[in-house]
């Protein structure tokens, strides 16, 4: 079994900088030998520079911020992904800010086009160009793998590659108003911090896994943003909110995607290393490897 790994330091899809760092701190820490020791053969690219993609003006596409740059490298991304599908590996991405989902996703969804779609996050990244509030195309990946996002030129490569029902989210806990609406008028499967308190994670877990992946029937993309964990335990990252997953309910929720056996790419994003105390980037870093390794088969006996 073999893996893809794709480090994507890329922060254009939010304003805050440190994010692009994410990528290079979680090799640093040894994930790579992590996995090596798990019993994957894994294919690293090299940290890629993406900067060089950055076009030398970037005005706003009405209000969306840097839409020409992060369309060029999510593209780049997508075919990253593909490449290495295509080959028979598991797909790993690491961010980043979460609008490069748009590029995973995407990349995933050319190999096999069947796939669902696990968003692990505290926020529901499905606001459209017209229903964003800030502009930052990380709260958008969502809205444009769907196809609501109309018709941006600059986004022309994208191709509307999910649905609904293929789609499921854990973790939420803000979610802006247009954003709720779409959610609701698409019907699409979403379990927020209540739905875990009120059932815990494991039925939240297992229900999510049998809505995108029936009896285990379809491929798994797993987008897990570290804003979701609470951030008592993933300090830092650019947009935490209180009242998220505990560690343990982070950690079940990458062992019992690896249980299915149906897992083909996962993302890890929102690692910001410039953010908080040396501790907490420790602590997050630390935290962003350990869900990988469980992704990839860790477990506690
Ligand atoms: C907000 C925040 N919904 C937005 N989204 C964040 O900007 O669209 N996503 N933080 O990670
Ligand atoms: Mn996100
Ligand atoms: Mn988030
Ligand atoms: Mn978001």
């Amino acid at each position: 079994q073999s893996v893809g790994v794709i480090g994507v330091p890329f922060s254009g899809g939010q304003p805050r900088d440190g994010v692009d760092q994410g990528p290079l701190k979680i090799i640093e820490f040894g994930l790579l030998n992590q996995l090596e020791e798990l019993g994957w053969q894994v294919n690293f690219d090299g940290h890629r520079d993406y900067t060089t993609m950055q076009p030398a003006v970037d005005p706003p596409v009405g209000k969306l911020l840097n839409a020409r740059y992060v369309s060029a490298v999510t593209e780049s991304v997508a075919s990253s992904v593909s490449s290495h599908l295509k080959q028979g590996s598991l797909a790993l991405t690491l961010g980043g800010d979460h609008s490069i989902a748009l590029g995973t996703v995407s990349g995933t969804m050319a190999i096999h086009p069947d796939a669902g779609l696990i968003w692990v996050d505290a926020h529901a990244d499905i606001n459209t160009p017209e229903t964003t509030e800030s502009g930052n195309i990380h709260g958008c990946p969502v809205s444009f793998l769907l196809g609501i996002a109309g018709q941006i030129k600059e986004f022309n490569w994208v191709k509307p590659c999910l649905s609904p029902e293929r789609l499921v989210y854990i973790g939420l806990r803000d979610v802006d108003a247009g954003e709720k609406k779409i959610l609701r008028e698409h019907g699409i499967k979403a379990f927020s911090m209540h739905e875990v308190d009120k059932y815990g994670i494991a039925k939240v877990v297992e229900m999510a896994i049998e809505h995108v992946s029936p009896n285990r029937s379809r491929p798994i993309h797993l987008s897990f943003d570290v804003d979701a964990l609470d951030p008592t335990v993933a300090p830092s990252t650019g947009t935490p909110v209180r009242g998220g997953l505990t560690f343990r309910e982070g950690h079940y929720i990458c062992e019992a995607v690896h249980e299915t056996g149906c897992l083909v790419a996962m993302d890890l994003m929102e690692v910001n290393p410039s953010l908080e105390d040396d501790q907490a980037v420790f602590q997050t870093v630390t935290i962003g490897c350990s869900l990988v390794r469980c992704a990839l088969g860790e477990t506690l006996l």
